[in-house]
């Protein structure tokens, strides 16, 4: 149908173009063609005038009329040459043939040949009238009028305007056919191309294959992405992001819009009791606190790793079970895995490659063919669950952590229109660092299937860009932070994780900060009006524990009248232990504490306590509350949670943070005291400083850096990422929209 239009569109122009040019080319060439003929005749008349002059003088000097009778009758025989007549010089008519017009003087005849077309009308039709001299030696002795039929020449202009008729009828149908086939053939270009578009595919083609539309596309993208970037720039201050906000904007933005999550860590957990009763924890976990709400506002699927002793015990014939337990807002989905596929993908490839890699923490990644193989069938297994659990084409996946970097592009390969969101948990290293791992091209690939890859700063973002710089046929766009890889565009952007900020009724029922101080120092032995400095992180290498345990070992031995004064109490969480640098790094740990406690310790005080275990969240409150201050040394870190945590929790605006400068919380907690954890003599210093800066000080500092955390808190950081997605949604919307219109 619209090819149809398309060609009477230009058909019916040149139907009309044709006829105004038949229109005007007859009337020009029947005056063209009478011209030419006149003169034609003119010259034939004068030949005639000329061979006949001879005979013609001797038959007048000879008076004999029936000779010139005789000769005029010989001559009008051509078919052409109607009538002759013969004048005197003055003007009589000597002699004349039979079909000379009777009526007609020679005056007459000489007037009108004398006229620029010399035609007149007689009885057999129209002759051109000629008047030639004819002459003897003496000189012109008659004149011959010469009268030549013309009817031939209307019958030839006839055939003429005939033939121009026939020959632009011709050249029309030839033009429309020719513009019938290269429309068909365009158009149909076009049409696929626009398909592909809508599909997804075959605009933005590897290497040297560019789509019909692939230009279009591109400056249509472009065009966005600057409106895009123009919006962020013009929005100003963020207004403060809470639940309701993040509820809101799933009940506007994303409205209907299906949300899966993925994550290896499961938001609840399932415990049998030794009687068998069955109890269900929440993990201590920054991931589960930022991603529930979103959860809980729309009603989702979350996919986790079943990993809880009795978890197979509470869900229905589809794995799956309503949760929170008593509320049921949403799906949580459990995946199974065998002990042998945990070793691979969890605690093989995950924890002894990609950790170590990321971090750049002196510990040598290991990389086993064995652990790859089974980290990519366990992608694939979240990847075919995800595509199960969707209930829509397009929806929206929230991929979790460095154990998921293949799922993005085995979702985006069977789920084409949907939005993949993926968050790197921890730091991106630098091109030469991630080239150590043999699949490095897998993995970076895998993540481009995303639509959007979050990290938690922009040097990270800055090192993933570099990376994919170095080992993939990619183009880079630094200024709209985009990848184009393949067929798919991917938005990497940084968006910084927080934490929950306490609400006032939370607040509330917290324990005083004299009473949690009491309490703390009671429980832990410390000596009345000493000085409290915490550590709290997960058992890894990564935390610096070392490093801050060899701190606090030469603050002691630089500023002795400290001993006794002062305790530091370290709170580790034991994790993967089933891995041996784990065990080993805690025994290295359990072994310094030792040697510093015997160093510098007498009955009565331990100036380092070591706490290795879990910790309800009421507890960690509370020893936070205690503390006079909070060491976080993490030789590399994504952000730390810790840093945060413990800000939060000081509604006093008194207590110090030192933290490690190469934790990605350095970012933004700049009125921390921030130290180089590799710096024994800064660190112990740092210490010395914290237990000696005055509370206006503290005050001060602590101030500035609740309002940073209490802005910058996770409904933010989720909000954000939504945000971005919701416009990017709202993008190939637009996008599909526009070029179907351009395209009809
Ligand atoms: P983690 O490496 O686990 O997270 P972190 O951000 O500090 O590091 O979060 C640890 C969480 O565990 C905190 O909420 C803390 O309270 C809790 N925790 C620590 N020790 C505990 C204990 N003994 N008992 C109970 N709870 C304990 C990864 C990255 C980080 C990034 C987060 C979130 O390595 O850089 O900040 O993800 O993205």
């Amino acid at each position: 149908m619209n090819t149809l239009r398309l060609q009477l569109r230009f058909l019916v122009p040149l139907v009309l173009a044709l006829a105004a040019a038949a229109w005007l080319t007859v009337p020009v060439v029947d005056r063209l063609t009478l011209r030419w003929f006149a003169r034609d005749l003119s010259l034939r008349g004068e030949l005639v005038a000329n061979t006949l002059s001879d005979s013609i003088g001797q038959a007048l000097e000879d008076r004999q009329s029936s000779k010139l009778d005789a000769l005029f009758a010989r001559v009008v025989q051509d078919e052409r040459l109607v009538a002759i007549g013969l004048c005197s010089q003055d003007d009589r008519l000597l002699r004349r043939t039979s079909a000379f017009p009777t009526g007609m003087r020679c005056a007459e005849a000489r007037s009108i040949a004398a006229l620029p077309s010399p035609v007149a009308q007689i009885e057999g039709g129209p002759v051109h009238v000629g008047l030639y001299p004819v002459k003897n030696e003496q000189g012109r002795i008659a004149d011959m009028v010469l009268l030549q039929d013309i009817g031939f020449i209307a019958r030839r202009s006839e055939d003429t305007q005939n033939y121009l008729f026939v020959l632009l009828a011709v050249l029309g149908i030839v033009i429309a056919m020719i513009t019938m086939v290269v429309a068909q053939i365009s158009w149909r270009g076009w049409v696929s191309g626009a398909r592909a578009l809508l599909r997804g595919e075959g605009l933005i083609r590897p290497l040297g294959q560019p789509g019909e539309l692939a230009p279009l596309a591109a400056d249509l993208r472009q065009r966005l992405r600057d409106l895009e970037d123009e919006y962020r720039r013009n929005l100003g201050p963020d207004a403060p992001w809470d639940a309701a906000r993040l509820r809101a904007l799933l009940g506007t933005l994303l409205r209907g819009d299906e949300v899966i999550v993925v994550s290896n860590r499961e938001p609840y957990i399932h415990d049998a009791l030794p009687g068998g009763e069955v109890v269900v924890r929440r993990p201590a976990s920054g991931l589960v606190t930022a991603v529930e709400p979103v959860m809980r506002a729309c009603s989702g699927t979350w996919i986790a790793h079943g990993s809880g002793p009795a978890d197979r015990t509470v869900v229905d014939a589809h794995d799956r079970l309503r949760v929170p337990p008593g509320i049921e807002d949403y799906t949580l989905r459990r995946i199974w895995l065998t002990a042998k596929e945990e070793q691979g993908y969890y605690y093989g490839f995950a924890n002894e490659g990609l950790w170590p890699l990321c971090h750049v923490a002196h510990v040598r990644p290991v990389f086993r063919e064995s652990d790859w193989r089974a980290y990519r069938e366990i992608n694939q297994r979240f990847a075919d669950a995800v595509v199960a659990e969707a209930r829509s084409e397009d929806p929206i996946v929230l991929v979790q952590d460095y154990h998921f970097a293949l799922l993005p592009a085995m979702v985006r390969e069977r789920l084409p229109a949907a939005t993949v969101l993926t968050f790197w948990h921890i730091p991106w290293p630098n091109p030469e660092s991630f080239g150590i791992c043999p699949w490095r091209r897998e993995i970076i690939e895998g993540l481009l299937g995303s639509t959007i890859l979050g990290f938690h700063t922009q040097f990270h973002c800055k090192n993933f860009l570099e990376t994919v710089d170095r080992y993939l046929e990619a183009r880079i766009e630094y200024e709209h932070s985009t990848v184009s890889f393949r067929d798919d565009d991917t938005f990497v952007q940084s968006y910084p994780i927080s934490i929950e900020w306490p609400s006032e009724q939370a607040e509330s029922r917290w324990p005083s900060i004299e009473s949690a101080r009491e309490t703390v120092f009671k429980r832990l032995g410390l000596p009345e009006g000493s000085r409290l400095a915490v550590g709290v992180d997960r058992f890894d290498y990564t935390k610096g524990i070392l490093e801050r345990l060899h701190a606090v070992e030469r603050f002691l031995e630089k500023h002795p009248k400290w001993i006794g004064r002062f305790t530091f109490v370290q709170v580790a969480a034991p994790t993967r232990s089933s891995l041996e640098e784990y065990r080993s790094f805690q025994e290295r740990i359990e072994r310094l504490c030792e040697r510093i406690d015997q160093r510098f310790g007498r009955p009565g005080y331990k100036p380092v306590i070591l706490l290795a275990r879990h910790h309800e969240h009421d507890a960690l409150n509370e020893l936070y509350r205690a503390a006079d201050m909070c060491l976080v040394t993490s030789l590399h870190d994504g952000m730390n949670l810790v840093s945060k945590e413990f800000i939060a929790t000081r509604n006093d605006e008194q207590g110090v943070l030192i933290l490690s400068r190469f934790a990605g919380a350095a970012r933004e907690l700049t009125e921390a005291l921030i130290v180089n954890p590799y710096h024994v003599e800064e660190c112990a210093d740092a210490i010395e400083q914290a237990l000696t800066m005055p509370a206006a000080e503290q005050r001060e500092r602590m101030a500035s850096l609740r309002l940073t955390v209490r802005e910058s808190n996770v409904y933010r950081w989720a909000g954000r990422m939504l945000v971005d997605a919701g416009r990017m949604r709202q993008r190939q919307r637009i996008e599909a929209r526009v070029l179907r219109h351009r395209v009809a």
